[in-house]
């Protein structure tokens, strides 16, 4: 069916502005609300595009800048509406942002708040310690991860990790205001990571070891969250939690002492305790699920990256000698598992890797964002600009620019394309090169309609956004439509869940390997950390332009 792929939230008034065809179109024309056309142009480059299986052509209209309602049109064909102004992703940020409301565990959200999203207070027992009898530890509060109501360590720090150092990077969040219960000591952002920061604090353990999850021992029905009452279990210990955690509590010092001192200095002593435990266990401790548990696993297959964050962060934090030589002591590991075997299939630079997995990139943004010059310092932004490069290449080889390999199209896709324009920005910051800000604009193109699926990956954003993620409250709770600004996980090969694996034929083109289903947990699900990567994109294209 020929279509006309737009972004469906909108463009940048005086930015550069792209629609995509799956035809040659030899006139294309942009349509204003009353119908008429205000600009006439040609689409006649098609790339056959090995992402999407399609031939894709490029209609560019930037040079309309006037503020309004428009819709693509060619060959009898139209896209669907969308603005032009100078504010356009003003909503898109606020709702990203506010997501981690809703998903607020351990608390009432109220009408106020949540509109009709309410919910009662869930997840409030006492959790049992793993292989032990009695229920004792208070381990309240946090979000949950996702469509499960799991909370994770390691899942939690990374998406805190997204927004704190988006804070650091952008002064556009220290005054976005978002509608939720407010605390006249922060900005709005940091009222909301402050709830998962206390959460992961309560995962220490008294040695300083941080419990690596706590969930029920199996994902819960479907069922709203206060429903969900089963006993609560902590599973053990990891170094990659204890690490991750360590490490995002001295980046939450960094932030927090402008506002409150007292609360940075408890961040960093409940850091400092974590990394006396690394450094009291210095093999790995890695994880995985007891076989009775089929909540999230988390598995990595080493800590190198988790513990050169730690001590990149407390470098940071402290400018303590001793953990600047641990971060060289990490690289080094790094830079040898990056050759081995398990590394391997890995398409993408180690040091500017910033997920749930390989976290060296969290490190990597501790030190370029500090002003102390350092040897790590000059290394990390040469990794962090030869991954800019190779994404740059890589958007050459498709017809959408979309710095996404062919093997990016995994579980939570959107989240390896979240990453990339964190790269992206930083590389902009560091260089200022105006093609990798021109490459972020595309990658939100894509993630908002500019997309073989024709769909806006995010709710709320766009008249063909998608509706049906796999959310337990969503799915349950009487209200049609979902609350604005979740990010979908998006296509993904694997097609891992039942429902994906019977509708979706094995070998469809990547960008294809999706379906706007609840049952989708493999590729229409949300998380926490999936919005976090688009905040920090959206809030640096902001403060770019
Ligand atoms: O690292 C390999 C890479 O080497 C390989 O080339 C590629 C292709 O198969 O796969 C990569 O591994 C993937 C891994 O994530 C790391 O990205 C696996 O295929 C993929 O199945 C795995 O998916 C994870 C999924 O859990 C299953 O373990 C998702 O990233 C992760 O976001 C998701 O997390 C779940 C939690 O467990 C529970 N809560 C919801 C959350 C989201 O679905
Ligand atoms: O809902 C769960 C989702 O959050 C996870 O990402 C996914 C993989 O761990 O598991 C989902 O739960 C499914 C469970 O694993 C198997 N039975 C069906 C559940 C979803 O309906
Ligand atoms: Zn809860």
């Amino acid at each position: 069916m020929k279509t006309i792929y737009v972004n469906q939230v909108g463009y940048k008034n005086n930015k550069e502005k792209k629609a995509y065809l799956n035809f040659e179109g030899k006139s294309v024309s942009l349509v204003d609300e009353t119908g008429k056309t205000v600009y006439e142009g040609v689409a006649n480059k098609c790339i056959k595009d090995n992402i999407s299986g399609e031939e894709i052509s490029v209609f560019d209209f930037s040079d309309v800048t006037k503020a309004g309602k428009y819709k693509v049109a060619s060959d009898g064909v139209e896209s669907v509406g969308f603005q032009i102004s100078g504010n356009i992703n003003d909503k898109l940020l606020k709702d990203l942002c506010k997501c981690y409301y809703y998903l607020r565990c351990g608390v009432d959200l109220e009408e106020k708040y949540a509109g009709a999203y309410v919910h009662g207070k869930c997840h409030t027992k006492k959790a049992k310690v793993f292989g032990e009898e009695e229920s004792k530890i208070d381990v309240t509060g946090g979000w949950h991860d996702a469509g499960d109501y799991g909370r994770y360590a390691t899942a939690g720090a990374v998406a805190v990790a997204h927004l704190l150092y988006a804070f650091k990077m952008y002064p556009i969040l220290k005054i976005l205001s978002f509608d939720i219960p407010k605390d006249n000591k922060y900005p709005d952002l940091l009222t909301e990571v402050k709830v998962e920061l206390d959460f992961l604090m309560k995962l220490q353990r008294e040695d300083g070891g941080v419990y690596h999850k706590v969930t029920t021992m199996r994902h819960a029905d479907f069922i709203m969250p206060e429903e969900d009452t089963n006993d609560l279990f902590l599973f053990p210990v990891s170094s990659l939690a204890t690490a991750d955690v360590a490490a995002v509590l001295a980046l939450g010092y960094s932030v927090y002492k402008e506002y409150d001192k007292e609360y940075a200095l408890k961040l960093l002593n409940a850091s400092l305790k974590s990394y006396e435990w690394l450094t009291k266990n210095k093999e790995a401790v890695l994880f995985k699920n007891p076989e009775e548990s089929n909540t999230g696993e988390y598995g990595e297959s080493e800590d190198y990256s988790n513990r050169f964050w730690a001590a990149c962060s407390l470098f940071e934090a402290t400018g303590e000698d001793k953990y600047y030589k641990e971060a060289l002591k990490q690289k080094d590991n790094l830079i040898t598992y990056d050759k081995s075997e398990s590394y391997k299939n890995y398409i993408g630079n180690i040091f500017s890797c910033f997920g749930w997995m390989d976290v060296a990139g969290l490190g990597a943004l501790s030190i370029i964002l500090s002003d102390k010059e350092n040897e790590l310092k000059t290394f990390l932004k040469e990794e962090m600009l030869k991954e800019a490069k190779r994404l740059e290449a890589v958007s050459l080889e498709n017809g959408f620019s979309l710095c996404m390999d062919k093997k990016d199209f995994i579980w939570g896709s959107n989240m390896e394309l979240g990453k990339y324009l964190m790269v992206l920005l930083v590389s902009y910051r560091i260089t200022k090169n105006e093609k990798f800000l021109s490459l972020v604009r595309d990658g939100l193109n894509y993630l908002l309609g500019c997309n073989t699926m024709d769909v806006s990956y995010v709710t709320g954003a766009g008249e063909k956004a998608f509706i049906n993620p796999h959310l337990r409250p969503t799915a349950v709770d009487n209200v049609d439509a979902p609350w604005d600004g979740l990010v979908s996980g998006g296509p993904n090969v694997g097609l891992q869940d039942e429902r994906a694996a019977a509708t979706i034929e094995k070998g469809t083109a990547p960008m294809k390997c999706y379906l706007d289903h609840v049952d989708c947990y493999s590729l229409n699900e949300i998380t926490i950390y999936w919005n976090s990567p688009f905040v920090f994109a959206v809030a640096g294209l902001e403060e770019a332009d």
